[in-house]
């Protein structure tokens, strides 16, 4: 059983946790979200690639929600103490040793997803990790800033910025992912999409992590083209994300924060989209996407098995696969 996952940070690897779960004999490839990605005080942070294997690898601070369980700030401190910006951005001292060996990795030559497999190595999270691509992709935000009686000022910062420092409260105009259109898939993930049995995404933020794999060319129309069945987990619940801040995001590109919304936005492969299947809680029983097959099932990943039992088991069921 060969099982694709499109997935984000922490919505993705709660998933991935679930998926894991439901078949441990299954073969599962996770393409992870790198346009969240950044460089500070010289480290190379990929927030989803690293928020999927510390949970997979069982190393995750679950409360906090990302970074490193047991974590300590030393050098959160120290930097600060020398006034080194950004100091916005919470680097914990565990989670550092990861961005110093991708970082030597990276400036040595390997690619990223070389330099994920060897950190991989450590953490043997039990799915192999791809990111997206190996190319430097960012999403950044660009701010529409009103003046006071003189119109708007548009400046653009970082994805991470915007989110952490500011908690997505600046007005969004619009996203821009940097550097996507030269962007290739990386090593593995076409070949995994075209010989999976299973294309699920992952109840993930849908525009700054599913939507971005989806931008990096070749990749919608690897799905297009897949024999398996793709099936889509809502991550929007009664009008409201999970947990985080989705609904931020989806206005900016003009999608309702529904599970309807978002179902219509990914769209039904029979009538050119991408689903084959959308998974919607019960809470949104009724929810129509013509062309796709919608069922409604509990959508809250309490723990893995849960996950398994409710939400993969259904998706498989979609896809017409067994264990
Ligand atoms: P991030 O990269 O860390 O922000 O994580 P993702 O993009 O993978 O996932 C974030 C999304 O996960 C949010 O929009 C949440 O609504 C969704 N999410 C978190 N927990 C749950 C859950 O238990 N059930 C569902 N359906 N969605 C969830
Ligand atoms: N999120 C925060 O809200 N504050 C932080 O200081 C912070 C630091 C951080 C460090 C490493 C890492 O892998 C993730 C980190 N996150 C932090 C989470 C992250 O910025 C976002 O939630 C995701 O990138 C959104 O997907
Ligand atoms: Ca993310």
């Amino acid at each position: 059983m060969r099982i694709v996952v499109l997935a984000g940070g922490i919505g993705g690897a709660r998933f991935l946790q679930g998926v894991r779960a439901w078949d441990q004999n299954a073969e599962i490839t996770a393409v992870v979200n790198t346009a969240d990605d950044v460089t500070l005080h010289g480290l190379r942070i990929c927030t989803d690639l690293d928020s999927v294997m510390y949970t997979l690898g069982g190393g995750h601070d679950e409360e906090r929600g990302w970074g490193r369980t047991g974590e300590t700030w030393a050098v959160k401190d120290e930097l600060a103490e020398y006034g080194a910006e950004p100091t916005w951005f919470g680097l914990g001292d565990k989670d550092i040793a990861t961005h110093l060996v991708r970082t030597r990795m990276l400036d040595a030559g390997y690619p990223l997803s070389a330099v994920t497999d060897a950190l991989c190595d450590r953490w043997k999270p039990g799915v192999r990790l791809l990111p997206m691509t190996d190319d430097r992709v960012e999403t950044h935000v660009v701010l529409a800033e009103e003046l006071e009686g003189a119109g708007v000022r548009r400046r653009a910062v970082h994805f991470q910025e915007w989110w952490v420092r500011y908690r997505a409260s600046l007005k969004a105009d619009r996203f821009v992912q940097v550097g996507i259109e030269d962007a290739k898939p990386a090593p593995g993930v076409l070949e995994a999409i075209a010989a999976a049995d299973l294309i699920l995404f992952a109840p993930s933020n849908p525009v700054v992590s599913i939507d971005t794999i989806l931008g990096v060319p070749g990749i919608r129309a690897g799905l297009a083209a897949a024999s398996a069945k793709v099936v889509g987990v809502s991550p929007i619940i009664g009008g409201a994300p999970v947990r985080g801040m989705a609904e931020k995001c989806l206005p900016v590109v003009g999608v309702e924060v529904s599970a309807s919304g978002v179902g219509a936005h990914y769209g039904a492969r029979a009538y050119g989209g991408l689903l084959d299947g959308w998974l919607v809680d019960e809470t949104d029983a009724g929810t129509v996407l013509f062309g796709a097959d919608v069922r409604a099932v509990p959508l809250w990943m309490t723990d893995p098995e849960t996950t398994a039992r409710t939400m993969v088991s259904e998706a498989a069921a979609i896809g017409g696969i067994g264990r």
